[in-house]
């Protein structure tokens, strides 16, 4: 019976808890899992049915070469129902429901922080990116979708299906911060604001400075350096 209970600590403990926390100021860390066994991802915990405008913004520093998703989120009928994901040659492609759209080769840091946001409104299909204080001109996609049902948000990893499917050649690595998602199309100012670090509106769907995660696999959590640091 003893013996039973360790195995179930051991199996809740490799699952990860749940933790509610102020990150501000921290990154994920995601290193490269070599082995493709660990899988290493954090779950974003987020109350929401339906969702049929958004903004997206996060921070990323990574050098891979090769397709890398950056978020996602699945729902039971459409694994892609928002994802952004970016390939080697810095093209980024965003997905809503069945649909998506491509941004070819926007310049991205190799050595640095890239700031992204993606905004995205159902009602007139306009999405658009931004990246690092540049934006690209309005895209449609996903005109008329709407994202219904239970939602499972992932980093670190690409959902092919609800809560799992991982690729390891779709997985992410690097360094992850200051991710926030609104339940409306942030406007251009307080865009620019979060990209140059000033003050903005924290995310009303997701909040890094009040996260509800949960960490599976290799995934530390760390100092970020977005800004730069005052050194003791
Ligand atoms: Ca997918």
């Amino acid at each position: 019976m003893e013996m039973k209970m360790l195995l179930f600590s051991v199996l809740l403990w490799n699952a990860g808890r749940c933790e509610v926390r102020d990150l501000s100021g921290k990154q994920f860390s995601f290193p490269n899992d070599p082995k493709g066994v660990n899988l290493p991802h954090v779950v974003l915990h987020a109350k929401t049915t339906s969702i049929s405008t958004m903004t997206i913004c996060l921070r990323f520093f990574s050098q891979l070469k090769r397709m890398q998703g950056l978020f996602s989120l699945a729902t039971r009928v459409h694994e892609n129902s928002l994802m952004l994901n970016k390939d080697g040659q810095g093209s980024y492609k965003v997905h809503v429901g069945s649909d998506s759209y491509s941004y070819l080769q926007l310049p991205t840091n190799h050595l640095d922080w890239n700031s992204v946001c993606w905004t995205w409104d159902s009602q007139t299909g306009l999405t658009q990116l931004w990246l690092n204080g540049l934006r690209t001109s309005q895209k449609l996609v996903g005109m008329n979708h709407i994202v219904r049902g239970d939602v499972s948000i992932i980093i670190g990893q690409e959902q092919d299906e609800f809560q799992g499917g991982f690729k390891t050649n779709d997985s992410f690595e690097g360094d992850m911060t200051d991710l926030h998602m609104w339940d409306h199309v942030v406007s251009a100012c307080d865009i620019r604001s979060y990209m140059n670090q000033g003050s903005f509106d924290p995310g009303n769907v997701l909040n890094w400075n009040n996260l509800n995660y949960t960490v599976s696999g290799n995934v530390f959590t760390q100092d970020a350096d977005f800004v730069e640091p005052v050194c003791q």
